[in-house]
């Protein structure tokens, strides 16, 4: 190396590491590719990544090049990686399978017959390291292995990694509408700028394909559930087809919401019955036109039935009629039709959250091939807590998909810190019992139980135009998350945050430590300052955000608080056994024995079966109305701890970024004290008993609360 490039370098390093403020380094999310600061560890990496030969040349290799341009100029500042991937004695080596040396692939031979479609092998040998798959998307998911592993600081020279993905279609659901609002997103606008569209491909967009990318995201739909049919229309059309050309490299593909009367609203036919012949050519040719524009277009993702969106009820029809008339237009393609279960009727009588099951139920083995049907994670509505929902495990005939919210639509919205991976784990490791022990949800969903010829899993998306993507920097976390559990449901949480932690702020273990464990904590903190004890849908009208649990009235009452606490001067809760709306009743009979008894079921779901009086002692040997309040004190005080662990951390990463989050952290204590008292105080009418010893007093009275008068919350 020259004296003048010594020199360059040596100065970038100095400047990297002087500057407490990077240029936005929330946008970069966990791909920062920042300095690395040990000289050993530095030489080590670089010595490997000097020489690195990518083999193919398709769109791909050539955004895998660039990655690793990024990616090398990041580690090793002052570096030229302008010809990476280019050198002809590789010390890292990137290629299919087929291409390996002969003595690599034999040596390596059970481990390469055991690479599933899009998984990849590392491994090293005699002093190289290998990247290879069977697909050049599996060489990007390599790539982006390999550089994780850079970043979290393993050592190359004994990499041994084989990822299959457990789940076929791993996607992000947009709820974002053509006007660039998005529903239940709190991070600014959408991302997509469909007025600038289809010349403009902005930057972000080719972020975002390489952020999903990295996590193995390989699907998203973009458009809202609450759907708007223009956007099967030729002019938005156009411009879907350009973020599709945009994300093929990238492995994504894009999928679109259909509203079922589209028919009607496009073409003025008469009708949208899926059993009429018109219709169902409607569809076809509209399919037809869709592939013409987007050749390897997803498919068509549908909320149909269900709060005012028009669905085959309006005619007489089952869903799986609705389901099967867009499912045939998409088969010849071989597109998908993702048809939500969140199905609910305006009139029936009954508890909401039995209504999914009782409608699909009936209906396993009655989709056609190319259907999944898409089935959130609870029976209500992405609650801090639900049971999993009764379906999973139900429909073996019918491939079921995941449907997780990653926005915080009840949980706290953009403010509030909360590691959903640890929702998601519950949910994901319950046991179903559908054929015996051991069934978990993450086996539903992987098809190991049933067999399902698909498979796949969808977060709803917590991506908008604030600089940092999501808002809340910590949200990012959930959006890896989400990213690593579709790849394997199984995965281990705490290891898949310390990743994420590590990747976005520092390797260093005074770091890590103590926010790991905060994330792993800060779920059930939650939960006990908004829900505790399985209370459910108790927030403000409408927006969700800050507690209502005196929400009553109005047009529905299962969009009501009072509907499903039901409190009185008797108790509290809804009772869903056979003395109730037996909703208990769709579960497996081993699951029906775990919650079937107030005396032992767990505490975390006891207001959601049970009906029980403020004066019942628990097996904590508390009544219901202490454990209740020592609930809501402990979550305001976990809130608290969570604060005062972050101020500890203060110089330990970047300077803007401490500040974003102390201020956060500051609005969830005071939110967390909000919600203890607004509920105590109106929980404290029924029971009529004082707090118990612990539990500060409010600072104001319930009527102060109930006053109180909010103007544009985001997201409706
Ligand atoms: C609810 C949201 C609503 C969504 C609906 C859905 O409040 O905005 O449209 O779910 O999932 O959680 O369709």
């Amino acid at each position: 190396m020259s004296y003048y490039r010594k020199f360059l370098w040596a100065f970038c390093l100095f400047v990297c590491f002087q500057l407490p403020v990077q240029a936005d380094p929330g946008y970069k999310l966990w791909l920062q590719y920042a300095p690395i600061e040990d000289a050993r560890e530095r030489d080590s990496y670089r010595v490997f990544f000097s020489q690195i030969q990518v083999m193919g040349h398709s769109d791909t290799d050539a955004v895998i090049r660039k990655e690793l341009q990024l990616a090398g100029s990041g580690f090793f500042p002052g570096d030229d990686f302008s010809s990476v991937g280019e050198s002809a004695d590789p010390k890292i080596w990137i290629g299919k399978v087929s291409l390996l040396p002969n003595s690599v692939a034999s040596a390596q031979a059970d481990k390469l017959a055991s690479l599933s479609e899009d998984g990849y092998a590392l491994f090293a040998l005699e002093g190289r390291v290998f990247v290879t798959s069977n697909t050049e998307i599996g060489l990007l998911y390599g790539t982006f292995g390999l550089l994780k592993a850079i970043q979290t600081r393993q050592p190359l020279t004994s990499l041994e990694v084989l990822e299959n993905p457990k789940i076929q279609t791993r996607m992000l659901n947009h709820w974002d509408n053509l006007n660039r609002t998005v529903e239940r997103g709190y991070a600014g606008f959408s991302i997509w700028n469909w007025h600038r569209l289809p010349k403009h491909i902005d930057q972000q967009y080719i972020d975002y394909a390489r952020a999903n990318a990295s996590i193995g995201i390989n699907a998203t739909s973009i458009t809202n559930v609450n759907a708007n049919a223009l956007v099967l229309t030729p002019v938005y059309l156009e411009k879907a087809a350009a973020l599709a050309d945009a994300f093929r490299p990238y492995g994504i593909k894009v999928f679109l919401t259909a509203r079922f009367n589209a028919p009607m609203q496009l073409d003025g036919l008469e009708t949208a019955d899926p059993l009429d012949p018109a219709v169902r050519e409607w569809w076809k040719k509209k399919a037809d036109e869709i592939y013409r524009y987007i050749p390897d277009f997803g498919g068509f993702l549908v909320k149909a039935d269900s709060e005012g969106q028009p669905g085959p009820h309006n005619y007489g029809r089952t869903q799986a009629d609705g389901a099967n008339a867009l499912a045939e237009a998409l088969e010849p393609h071989g597109g998908l039709v993702m048809w939500r279960a969140f199905v609910y009727s305006e009139n029936t009588p009954t508890d909401r959250t039995k209504q999914a099951f009782d409608e699909f139920k009936p209906l396993d083995g009655k989709f056609n091939d190319n259907v999944i049907v898409q089935v959130k994670n609870g029976p209500l509505d992405f609650q801090p807590r639900e049971p999993f929902h009764p379906l999973f495990g139900a429909m073996p005939e019918t491939p079921l998909m995941m449907e997780f919210q990653i926005t915080k639509e009840y949980l706290g919205q953009d403010t509030h810190w909360v590691n959903l991976a640890s929702m998601w784990e519950e949910v994901l490791q319950a046991d179903t019992y559908a054929k015996g022990a051991g069934s978990t949800v993450s086996n539903v969903l992987d098809g190991s139980l049933h067999g399902y010829r698909h498979t796949a899993i969808a977060g709803v998306a917590n991506i908008g135009t604030d600089r940092n993507w999501t808002g809340h920097p910590m949200a990012q976390g959930d959006w890896y998350s989400f990213g690593r559990l579709a790849w394997n449901p199984d995965a281990d949480i705490r290891e898949i945050a310390e990743d994420w932690l590590k990747m976005t702020f520092t390797n260093d273990p005074s770091f890590v430590d103590p926010v790991v464990d905060v994330m792993m904590k800060s779920h059930e903190i939650l939960v006990d300052y908004m829900t505790p004890l399985g209370l459910h849908h108790i927030m403000a009208r409408s927006h969700h955000w800050g507690p209502g649990p005196w929400v009553t009235g109005g047009r529905r009452d299962d969009w009501t608080a009072t509907y499903y606490h039901r409190a009185s001067e008797d108790g509290i809760g809804f009772d869903r056994t056979e003395s109730g709306s037996n909703a208990l009743e769709q579960y497996a009979p081993e699951v029906r024995n775990q919650w079937r008894n107030p005396d032992n079921i767990s505490l975390d779901y006891l207001l959601w079966f049970h009906r029980v009086a403020w004066d019942k002692k628990l097996s904590t040997g508390n009544t219901l109305w202490e454990e209740m309040a020592l609930r809501y004190q402990r979550g305001v005080e976990g809130a608290r701890w969570m604060e005062q662990t972050w101020l500890a951390l203060d110089g330990r990463i970047d300077e803007a970024m401490f500040e974003h989050m102390r201020s956060f952290l500051a609005i969830q204590v005071s939110e967390a004290e909000w919600w203890r008292d607004a509920c105590l105080l109106y929980f404290q009418q029924f029971s009529q008993q004082p707090l118990p010893a612990g539990v500060e007093a409010a600072a104001h009275d319930l009527e102060y609360y109930q006053g109180f008068r909010r103007f544009f919350v985001p997201g409706i």
